[in-house]
Order: structure tokens, then C-alpha cells, then sequence
């Protein structure tokens, strides 16, 4: 089914499972291998955001669609949109276009926006699992999503990983090679990044960096299953995993994440709540009946 009220969607389809309480998220520019331009990322910032913040969704399946109607080629995404890059930036074409009214300063901050990191980020810390689903190129900006998404599920005919980054000029020195380079060791993300070789779907699974390759007509069918398990488990012990593998590598914005949690499970405690009404009603508070666990 559709989702309506996150918004109105161009480049990206936004569906929500009927059996399933997980939803589709689909790069939807075949033509150009699912390439985002700024409007793109917007549109699934909406899309992930409105995801994030639903408490019947446990899971989010981020894909593209396919194939391309000019060539049958298939794509998860192949990384910003390099028609619409300029030169301090991706232009905007949209909406929010910088428009005549827009001082110089303002024009160049909406010409410079391609918020792919802060897609990373929503992916990263959303309290839970994302996976990647894979039907074709997942290149340059669109490999590094797939890094950074919790699990990644790739068509075993069509799946292609490569990094192109230092042949269009361009870097992820965050995610996408750091955290790579966690999951498939130094070596192989020096090379995936250095010599930019192309990899197939069981390549990517013996490194490491796709969990499994099923055949394409079985791809969407096998992204849902994965849904249904993840999300019959329990939310709060899904949340507590999910951080508890980030926080490793996440300082301590890793540690704030996950302390946020805990504090949430801290304050339903009924020693919480003695603490807030002691407070409230003005008296010391009686900690007394809650032991000192060891
Ligand atoms: O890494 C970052 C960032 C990191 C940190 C912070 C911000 C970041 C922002 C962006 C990025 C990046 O993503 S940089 C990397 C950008 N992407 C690329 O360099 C990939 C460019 N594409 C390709 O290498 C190839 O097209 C391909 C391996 C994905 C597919 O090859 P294939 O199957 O041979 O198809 P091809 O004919 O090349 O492409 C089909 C159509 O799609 C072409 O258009 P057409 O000739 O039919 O008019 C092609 O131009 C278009 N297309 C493909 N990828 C892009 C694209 N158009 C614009 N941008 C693309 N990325």
C-alpha cells in the first residue's frame, strides 16, 4: 500500500507492507541506475523520517526500482547524480530551487545541497533494522548506502558493488569506506575504494559485505520474509542490538544513542517514578525497596 502523509514523493516510492509491519523505500529513476539529486535526497529523508517515527513499523527495505525501460538495466542506486553536479555543488531543481528573491549567500548554500550524509545518519540511528535490498549497481554514494544499512540482501544475477568515488573526485571518508573496512577488513576496502573493481553478489558476500545473494525473482519476496522475522522479535531487544553494534564504533554519539535508551528503560521502572513523585510532591525521595542489583 501507498503511504500517504509523508509527503508528496517524484524520484523515490514509499510503500507500506499489508501483512508485514515493515516498509518498502525504493530509489525510482531507473534511467539513470537510480542516481539521486538533491530533490531525491529530500524526498527519502521524508520517507525515512515518516518510517522512523511510526511504532507499528519495525523494519525499513530500501531498494530501487527496475529496470530501466531504455536499457532493462538494474540499479539500487549508483551515487549523486553527477548531470546536476556544479561546481561548488549539486544544483537543486525542485521546490526549494534557488530562486531570483535569494541572496547570493542563500543561492550558493541551496546550489551546494546533496544531504546524502544525513540519509546515512537517519539509516545509522534509526532504532530499527534496515536493509539494503539489492536488484542491480550499488555505486559510489549508492555503495555507501548499502554500507551503512544493517543488513544487505543482494540479486544474485544482477547485483553489482562498486566504488567510484575517486574517479568522479568525490569521497566518503565516513561510512562508507571507514565502516566498510569494519565489515570486510583494511585490505579489501582499500582496494574496493583504490583499484575500484566491480563485484559480483557472491563476491560481495565471501567479503563480507552483503549477507546473502538469492536469485532475482525471489529478491523482494526474501526482503519481506527478512522483514517478518526481524519484525516478530522484540522491538526494545532489536533497539538495544542495533546500538549496541553501532556504539562500538560511534564515540560517544554511539554511547548517547544508546544511553538514551537505556534511560528510557530506566524510567519505567517504578524506582523512576518514586524518584519524579518524591519531586512532584515535594518530599525526599524513599529508594529503600529497590536493591542494589549485583
Ligand atoms: O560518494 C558521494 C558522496 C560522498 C560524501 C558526501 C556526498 C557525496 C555525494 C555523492 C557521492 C557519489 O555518489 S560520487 C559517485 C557518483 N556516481 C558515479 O560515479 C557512478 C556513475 N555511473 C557509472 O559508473 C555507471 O553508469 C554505472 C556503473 C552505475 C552503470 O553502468 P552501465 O550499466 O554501463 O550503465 P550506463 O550506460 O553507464 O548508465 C545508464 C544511464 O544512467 C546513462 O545515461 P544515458 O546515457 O542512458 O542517458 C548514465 O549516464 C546514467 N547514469 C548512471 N549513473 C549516473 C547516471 N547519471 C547521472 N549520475 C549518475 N551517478
Amino acid at each position: 500500500e501507498q503511504v500517504d502523509g509523508a509527503g508528496e514523493f517524484d524520484d523515490i516510492t514509499y510503500h507500506r507492507g499489508v501483512d508485514v509491519p515493515a516498509v518498502r523505500i525504493a530509489f525510482d529513476r531507473p534511467e539513470v541506475r537510480n542516481a539521486f539529486r538533491p530533490g531525491t535526497v529530500d524526498e527519502l529523508h521524508a520517507a525515512l523520517d515518516h518510517a522512523r517515527k511510526q511504532a507499528d513499523v519495525g523494519a525499513v527495505l530500501l531498494t530501487g526500482n527496475g529496470p530501466s525501460e531504455k536499457d532493462g538495466g538494474w540499479a539500487f542506486c549508483s551515487g549523486g547524480d553527477q548531470s546536476v553536479r556544479g561546481g561548488s555543488g549539486y544544483e537543486y531543481r525542485g521546490d526549494d530551487e534557488a530562486g531570483e528573491d535569494d541572496s547570493e549567500a542563500v543561492k550558493q548554500a541551496k546550489a551546494g545541497r546533496l544531504h546524502i550524509l544525513e540519509i546515512q545518519r537517519l539509516i545509522r540511528f534509526m532504532p530499527k533494522p534496515v536493509v539494503a535490498v539489492v536488484p542491480g549497481w550499488a555505486v559510489g554514494g549508492g555503495h555507501s548506502l548499502h554500507v551503512v544499512c544493517d543488513l544487505t540482501l543482494a540479486s544474485e544475477e544482477h547485483a553489482k558493488f562498486l566504488q567510484t568515488d575517486p574517479d568522479v573526485a568525490s569521497f566518503d571518508g565516513g561510512f562508507g569506506s571507514a565502516y566498510l573496512a569494519r565489515q570486510i577488513g583494511q585490505k579489501k576496502a582499500r582496494e574496493v575504494f583504490f583499484l575500484g573493481k566491480t563485484y559480483s553478489a557472491a563476491e560481495a558476500v565471501d567479503m563480507g559485505m552483503a549477507n546473502e545473494a538469492v536469485p532475482h525473482e525471489e529478491l523482494e519476496d526474501t526482503a519481506i520474509d527478512w522483514a517478518e522475522t526481524m519484525t516478530s522479535k522484540s522491538p526494545t531487544a532489536m533497539r538495544m542490538l542495533k546500538f549496541a553494534f553501532n556504539m562500538v564504533d560511534d564515540g560517544m554519539v554511539g554511547q548517547q544513542v544508546f544511553a538514551g535508551e537505556a534511560t528510557r528503560l530506566g524510567y519505567m521502572t517504578d524506582e523512576a517514578a518514586e524518584g519524579r513523585d518524591a519531586f512532584l510532591e515535594g518530599r525526599q525521595p524513599d529508594f529503600s525497596g529497590y536493591p542494589w542489583h549485583y
